[in-house]
């Protein structure tokens, strides 16, 4: 068997470890809140950052081989790409992967050929899957690369496309199912729009929904169990896209009634170009019992961009986990959308990237159970709505209240007190002294 990385298993060896292939945080048997912590933090290996991206950007070429010793755009290469990445997988302890359709194998020219090479190269990963424990969390079809998603695939104004978009939606159901996939993603990149002047919203609107309302049924016939996700981001690669992030998306599959069978997939760095912090749009899937699965990664905030980087902000990672822990968990999983920087091009770095992500997410999941634990941050939350527990905010609450009981209470009081202070300065430090202690 070919061994294509020369690193070993990456073990936890505690934070005073010195060994940059060791985990310093992230434990996987070890109990937080009763539960592994493998189990709160399922992760996932992205196949396109990690088997497929190779550093190209647009101004220069690739820095990294990812060609992984066979002949790139070959059935050989999308096979090899499978075994390396079981190979990492396996040594790094991640049990899940993602994928795009167009990630496992080249792109033919005719539909037809494609589709065989993805039942060729589908049923050679679940022959790998066999005696592991490695198993899909999500797949997507990518209706955003090609040439003819120019003007988007759902939202194309051209019908050709449209029917193109469904053949490869169709195909990613197949492959998640037969895969046994969790979920199953619509990260519409290029549904939205450049300018109006040559756009019908309305119709373009519509149509996104009907091609998700034909997925939910081709899905269900075909026995897929698992959620549907909306990955929200508001922009790039086109200027406007529809899915802006957690409330838009909301909204948009309550006005379709898609909101049954749909669930988010929230990425942090594409709630921080909507303008969000992560934890934002966290909180608002998961207070619409929305919250589906996680796009583990960070941005930086100077560029106005999808960077992509492997998670190394432990306050973001922090009030990540403390949402999922508060929504009671979730059914996804932590899926690391994220590469390595282009100068970080080497087999080692790949483990490395994984390993600042994975220790990352361990200390954000063993500062939020601080947190919960502490209770100090959850009964300043309580106590500072306390004025509707009784008296007139209980009337409010009870909705046995009207504009002119209100009224007539607010003329009676004549003016009200102040509503008592945020805080907002000794929640920040409590935070800090749980996260340093
Ligand atoms: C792009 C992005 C995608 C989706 C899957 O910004 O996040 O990789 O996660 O299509
Ligand atoms: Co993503």
């Amino acid at each position: 068997m070919t061994e294509y990385f020369n690193i070993k298993k990456v073990e936890y060896e505690g934070p005073q470890s010195k060994n940059d292939f060791a985990f310093k945080f992230y434990n996987p048997d070890q109990l937080v809140l009763g539960k592994k912590m493998k189990e709160h933090l399922p992760f996932a290996m992205a196949w396109w950052h990690n088997l497929c991206n190779a550093g190209k950007d647009i101004f220069g070429d690739e820095t990294a081989d990812k060609a992984f010793g066979a002949e790139k755009k070959t059935m050989d290469h999308a096979k090899v790409k499978v075994d390396a990445g079981f190979e990492m997988m396996e040594k790094l302890s991640i049990e899940y992967f993602c994928f795009h359709d167009v990630d496992l194998v080249p792109e033919a020219d005719d539909i037809k050929e494609t589709n065989k090479r993805l039942d060729e190269i589908s049923d050679y990963m679940l022959e790998k899957m066999k005696g592991t424990n490695i198993k899909c969390l999500w797949g997507t079809a990518n209706l955003f690369g090609h040439p003819k998603y120019m003007n988007g695939a759902g939202s194309s104004n051209f019908a050709d496309v449209f029917c193109f978009a469904a053949a490869q939606i169709k195909k990613a159901l197949d492959l998640t199912v037969k895969l046994g996939g969790r979920g199953y993603v619509f990260w519409g990149g290029r549904e939205g729009y450049e300018t109006l002047l040559n756009t019908d919203m309305k119709f373009e609107l519509d149509n996104i929904a009907n091609l998700m309302r034909m997925a939910v049924e081709y899905g269900r016939k075909i026995g897929f169990k698992g959620d549907f996700y909306i990955e929200p981001k508001p922009k790039e690669p086109m200027k406007h896209q529809y899915d802006y992030d957690a409330a838009t998306a909301i909204g948009f599959l309550k006005q379709y009634g898609l909101d049954k069978d749909f669930k988010l997939n929230i990425e942090a760095n594409h709630a921080t170009l909507a303008g969000h912090t992560f934890q934002h749009d966290l909180r608002v899937a998961a207070i619409n019992g929305m919250l589906g699965s996680i796009d583990a990664n960070q941005g930086d905030t100077l560029l106005g961009w999808d960077t992509d980087q492997f998670p190394s902000n432990v306050y973001e990672t922090t009030l990540c986990m403390y949402e999922v822990l508060k929504a009671g968990g979730f059914n996804g999983g932590l899926n690391f959308d994220a590469k390595d920087r282009r100068p970080s091009y080497t087999d080692e770095d790949m483990f490395l990237g994984y390993i600042l992500g994975m220790d990352a997410f361990a200390l954000g999941l063993l500062n939020a159970a601080k947190i919960i634990a502490d209770g100090r941050i959850d009964a300043f939350i309580e106590e500072r709505y306390k004025s509707f527990q009784s008296g007139i905010g209980a009337e409010i609450i009870s909705k046995k209240v009207t504009l002119e009981s209100l009224s007539a209470y607010a003329e009676k009081l004549g003016a009200p007190e102040l509503p008592g202070s945020g805080r907002q300065e000794k929640l920040e430090s409590i935070l800090n002294t749980l996260l340093f202690q």
